[in-house]
């Protein structure tokens, strides 16, 4: 007889059933889930949370940021969290949230500069590499997403960007660490003329921005595209991609708090009195801020810099060993810890089918493939990946 468990659930079941029952059937129910732990995952920006920020998020569950005058310490814990991501970013006196991802993050940012600009309408220019959550963002905002060319860098085309600018741009959007190649526009260019031309410059390193500020002291190249510009008025910075938080946790940091008061929002009616709400969302996670302030006090600046110089180093290995396999190379050589790599003559659609039928998860961005190498990546990963690679190229190739 088929037990009530064994088969797809449509329905709540009229008399609970034991928990254990159900957590069998979890396990056997998300068994074709991937998981960060086989290696396998090497399409994703998100990684299995640091265990201590699972343990501090587990024991804040109840905490709920969209009525600080309930949780009024955790309220600060999220201010100074921002203060220290600000800080990471060269501005201690940034203002802002903890959010529930980058996409929320560059919404409230365009909608601080929609509103800054006292409109109501208005155009973006963005690169085309920009990360879909600018369509949703000038869906939702009724601006109009104007989208620049990249230069042979896959960096944003300055010059493009500038000539896009009319009388309606309310703001223009960098990328620090883009979706599909990690690559930096240049943000200081773009400063400057977001400053010449007054327009508000919005950057997007929910990605890099837990990578590129440690570059110069791993002895890499460092970048330009935090506050240290004078131009740069917002940052997106996520702790759930390389800051090791559970998911949910972003970051909108806005250079000062005029910026974060454009999306402020008087709610009346809360037990502690009038307050205001400066997120898009209403009742959000307390424990995500509480998990990324105990994460950045537990492994500091070092810590995150070793997690850092161990995804590149990697990345290096990942990337001569496709240099080292006939017929497939790196899109561009790496910023940081993502990598593209074509397959010359080899149609690209075929080998994502067979690195998937391989159990291996990867992007597929039209001509080229891209692999995220995570905290989670090892090198024996890294190794098996390659070997993989390398029988796909000579069968296809036969
Ligand atoms: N900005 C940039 C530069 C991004 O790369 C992303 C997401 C976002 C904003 C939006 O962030 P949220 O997804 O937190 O809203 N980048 C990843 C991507 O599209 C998201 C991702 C993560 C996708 C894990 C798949 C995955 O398995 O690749």
């Amino acid at each position: 007889m088929p037990s009530e468990t064994a088969h797809t659930t449509s329905r709540m079941p009229k008399q609970g059933l034991p928990q254990n029952t159900i957590i069998q059937e979890l396990e056997a129910k998300l068994q074709r889930d991937f998981t960060y732990s086989s290696g396998k995952i090497l399409c994703s920006m998100c990684t299995d949370p640091h265990s201590f920020a699972k343990q501090i998020y587990r024991k804040y569950l109840e905490k709920n940021l969209g009525d600080p005058s309930l949780f009024p310490a955790s309220a600060e814990l999220e201010h100074e969290t921002v203060r220290m991501l600000g800080a990471l970013l060269s501005n201690p006196q940034a203002s802002g949230g903890i959010v529930s991802g980058g996409t929320e993050a560059n919404i409230i940012a365009l909608w601080a500069a929609r509103n800054l600009d006292k409109k109501m309408c208005g155009e973006v220019i963005v690169p085309v590499s920009a990360h879909y959550s600018f369509d949703k963002a000038c869906d939702l905002l009724n601006l109009k997403l104007i989208k620049v060319k990249l230069n042979r860098c896959f960096q944003m085309d300055v010059k493009a960007a500038e000539k896009a600018i009319t009388s309606e741009t309310v703001a223009i959007v960098g990328v620090a660490g883009s979706t599909c190649l990690g690559v930096v526009d240049p943000i200081r260019e773009l400063s400057e003329i977001a400053s010449a031309h007054n327009i508000y410059l919005h950057v997007d390193a929910a990605f890099g921005g837990f990578v590129l500020p440690f570059l110069r002291e791993l002895g890499y190249e460092p970048l330009d595209f935090d506050f240290r510009l004078p131009g740069v008025c917002s940052i997106t910075i996520d702790p759930h991609k390389m800051g090791l938080a559970p998911i949910p946790a972003g970051g909108i940091l806005f250079r000062d708090e005029k910026m974060s008061e454009a999306v402020s929002m008087k709610v009346p009616y809360l037990s502690g009195g009038e307050m205001n709400q400066s997120t898009l969302l209403g009742t959000r996670s307390g424990a995500s801020a509480v998990a990324v302030w105990a994460l950045l006090m537990h492994l500091g600046r070092v810590g995150y810099a070793a997690v850092v110089e161990r995804c590149l180093g990697l990345t290096w290995k990942l990337v001569e060993g496709i240099q080292r396999i006939d017929g497939v190379d790196v899109v561009v050589e790496p910023t940081m810890n993502v990598v593209g790599v074509k397959t010359g003559t080899v149609d690209v659609g075929l080998v994502f089918q067979e690195l998937r039928k391989r159990g291996w998860a990867i992007s597929l961005f039209v001509d080229y493939l891209r692999i995220v190498v995570m905290p989670h990546t090892k090198s024996s990963h890294v190794k098996r990946f390659l070997e993989d690679l390398q029988i796909i190229l000579d069968n296809l190739r036969k």
